[in-house]
């Protein structure tokens, strides 16, 4: 009778137990998933103005035209250079000095610029308006201005802008020419590599071509870096290993080009806004089955980095967490457009 009572209460004991860890564990869950649910991020709706490009007018000393921002292809363009600009005055002209030069040369009237002034207070927008007449004496339209009417970080600006180009490809570029534009040569001959299965197919596959530094590693333009800022970008690395991102070396250059079929498939489904968003077009394009190939390009460290060390490298931890945790639970839908 002894041996009964205590069988019993062994067997209450353990069934307790397991409703306890049970209860625990869907209690740890429905936590997770309401944290995630309350970090995730959705892209803010574009002010009527941010659907609006301005432009130099043609034959006119000062006029400016605005005209709606394209959402096709339009014949003609084949390359469309996105800049995400943040109060660059200081370091924009390098850039698009390097920029027209190239591209004036290689596909003489078949590209455009697309500048997507991220709300600066320095007058970016004048400014590069005012190189386009003066300095490079442009067509009108083909150095185009987006300008939002306040902040949203460097994912939301790469992401309305590709969102609105004419081009058959689109590349975003930094606004501090950290890398040579000519690279973006082997970009596109990478592209259009991928995108025809033969020679006689008639399809376009969606394929994006990565600009990497990671051949750089081991160069003086890292060792140079400055010892916390190679220790971030370690720690960094190790966290998108963790997190699912093996096959792509170098996921936070800002030099990467994308044909249509791409762009159409990777954009519109973005929710990130902040400096972390490489990953979330990466997470896209993977999830999509999106061919790509990572292609070594020049790279040199810029002074005036807008990026804030301390606060910067931990949000970007963070977000970097809640865009995987999000697709997991799918609280993010890689095919519902946000
Ligand atoms: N749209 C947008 N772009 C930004 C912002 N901050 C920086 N950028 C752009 O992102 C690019 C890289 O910025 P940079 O400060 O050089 O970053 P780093 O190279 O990672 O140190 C440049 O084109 C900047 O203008 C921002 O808040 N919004
Ligand atoms: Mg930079």
């Amino acid at each position: 009778m002894l041996s009964l009572i205590k069988e019993t209460a062994m067997v209450l004991h353990t069934s307790n137990m397991t409703y306890i860890l049970g209860s625990l564990l869907v209690a740890l869950l429905v936590s997770v998933y309401l944290v995630v649910v309350l970090l995730s991020h959705t892209p803010r709706k574009p002010h009527p103005e941010e659907l609006e490009y301005s432009t130099i007018e043609d034959g006119s000393d000062e006029g400016i035209r605005k005209g709606k921002v394209p959402t096709s292809a339009e014949d003609g363009i084949v390359l469309s250079v996105v800049v995400p600009s943040y109060n660059e005055t200081g370091r924009i002209l390098t850039m698009l000095t390097d920029a027209v030069e190239f591209l004036q040369k290689t596909l003489p009237d078949q590209w455009e610029i697309v500048i997507v002034d991220d709300g600066s207070a320095d007058g970016t927008t004048d400014y590069c308006l005012k190189l386009s007449r003066d300095t490079f004496h442009l067509k009108s339209g083909q150095l185009r201005v987006i300008k939002f009417v306040e902040n949203r970080g460097k994912g939301g600006a790469v992401r309305q802008g590709m969102m609105h180009i004419r081009g058959k490809y689109g590349l975003f570029a930094d606004a501090d020419g950290a890398s040579k534009f000519s690279d973006s040569k082997m970009l596109l001959e990478a592209i259009q590599s991928m995108e025809k299965p033969s020679k006689n197919s008639t399809s376009t596959q969606a394929a994006m071509a990565i600009g990497s530094r990671a051949h750089m590693v081991n160069t003086e333009a890292v060792i140079k870096r400055s010892f916390i800022r190679n220790c971030l970008m370690y720690g960094f690395h190790t966290l998108v290993w963790v997190f699912g991102i093996h096959s792509i070396n170098d996921t936070q250059c800002g030099f990467k080009m994308f044909n249509r079929e791409a762009i159409d498939a990777i954009f519109p489904y973005m929710h990130t806004e902040g400096w972390i968003f490489d990953i979330e077009i990466l997470l896209l394009g993977l999830k999509k089955n999106i061919q790509y190939r990572e292609i070594p390009v020049s790279w040199h460290e810029v002074d005036g980095s807008k990026m804030d060390l301390a606060i910067d490298s931990l949000m970007m931890a963070k977000d970097l967490v809640i865009i995987r945790m999000a697709y997991v639970l799918g609280v993010y839908n890689a095919n519902k457009e946000c």
